[in-house]
């Protein structure tokens, strides 16, 4: 029986060193190509290989990655188990990326370097952080620990989920009931929503009218949850100051989108956070050593759910 590293060559290797260290007993394998499809056990992949059902044997699909959009369940049988990323690495990474695209908005950052392109000295009126609201869609395990890096800057924090939840220092919306006034009382919106049925196409043009004039949108999410045209032209119309996008649809973005050269976006190619090999290998040791024990493996998604 042996695991499939099914991702790059650099991140493989520091994978095969962690298992052979930890799990002598399964083999790490990234060419199966000599292997019967019944030896496969495990497999770790950023997408499902369309042919998965070749592996009669196979319990546990690990992606790579924190989001599973990507794992679509026509191809991916029931009694698999389907867990994501939940490792050291993409959570600072993702704390470091939305605090800095939190900031850039707060102090006007993007007009700024507009300003020095034109030779301009000359400031321009900001908040004090108490009454800059902070806003979150999604409270999940990146929006927590987000939150956790934001506290101390005293901007008052919000965020909405699915479920009811309480977060202390942090106001709790839920459900679409709560959308409305979770969105009313926001000035920068964060939105770490995993892609669902119910979260495509949720950062619409009513929804950032909702917003309070001059709102601002940090977009970490999935590409398919914003529709793209309905942001240009709330920037254009002057409701919303600023973005900071860094997933789209499609990826990459073609060179003639309007967000490239948009004045009131800064674009980024998906690099919030990325799995970080050494800490990523030691979270999916760690699950296929509960796996090995009979206990759910962290991270396991609800497959009706979709996260
Ligand atoms: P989690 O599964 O831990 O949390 C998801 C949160 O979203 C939960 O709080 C959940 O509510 C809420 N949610 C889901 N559906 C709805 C809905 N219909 N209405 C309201 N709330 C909803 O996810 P993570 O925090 O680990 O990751 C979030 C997403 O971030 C990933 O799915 C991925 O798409 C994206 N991501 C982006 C990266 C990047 O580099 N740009 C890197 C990593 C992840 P409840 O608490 O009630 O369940
Ligand atoms: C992820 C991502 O899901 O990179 O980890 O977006």
């Amino acid at each position: 029986m042996v695991f499939w590293f099914n991702s790059d060559r650099e991140r493989g290797r520091v994978f095969a060193e962690a298992f052979a260290r930890e799990l002598p007993d399964l083999p790490l394998v990234t060419d199966i190509s000599e292997h019967d499809p019944d030896e496969i056990l495990y497999i770790l992949t950023w997408t499902a290989p369309p042919d998965l059902h070749r592996f009669r044997n196979l319990k546990v699909v690990f992606s790579i990655g924190a989001g599973v959009d990507q794992f679509k369940s026509e191809i991916l049988p029931p009694k698999v188990m389907l867990v994501r990323m939940v490792e050291d690495g993409i959570i600072r990474m993702m704390q470091e990326y939305v605090t800095l695209a939190v900031l850039a908005l707060h102090r006007k950052l993007k007009a700024y370097v507009g300003q020095q392109a034109d030779a301009v000295w000359q400031s321009v009126p900001v908040r004090q952080a108490a009454e800059q609201r902070v806003g979150i869609l999604g409270l999940g395990m990146l929006a927590g620990a987000v939150i956790e890096r934001l506290k101390p800057f005293g901007f008052p924090l919000a965020a909405w989920s699915r479920s009811e939840r309480q977060v202390e220092g942090v106001e709790c919306y839920h459900g679409q009931e709560g959308l409305t006034p979770f969105l009313a009382r926001t000035d920068i919106l964060i939105c770490l929503l995993p892609l669902t049925q119910e979260t495509e196409g949720l950062l619409d043009a009513r929804l950032f009218e909702t917003l309070p004039a001059g709102a601002a949108l940090v977009h970490v999410g999935r590409g398919a949850q914003l529709d793209h045209d309905a942001l240009i032209a709330a920037l254009d119309a002057g409701h919303l100051s600023g973005a900071i996008v860094d997933v789209t649809e499609p990826e990459p973005l073609p060179p003639e989108h309007g967000f490239w050269r948009h004045p009131k976006i800064i674009l980024t190619p998906h690099i919030a956070s990325v799995t970080q090999p050494e800490t990523a290998a030691r979270a999916v040791i760690n699950n296929i050593k509960r796996h090995r024990d009979g206990l759910d493996p962290i991270g396991l998604v609800d497959r009706e759910r979709g996260y």
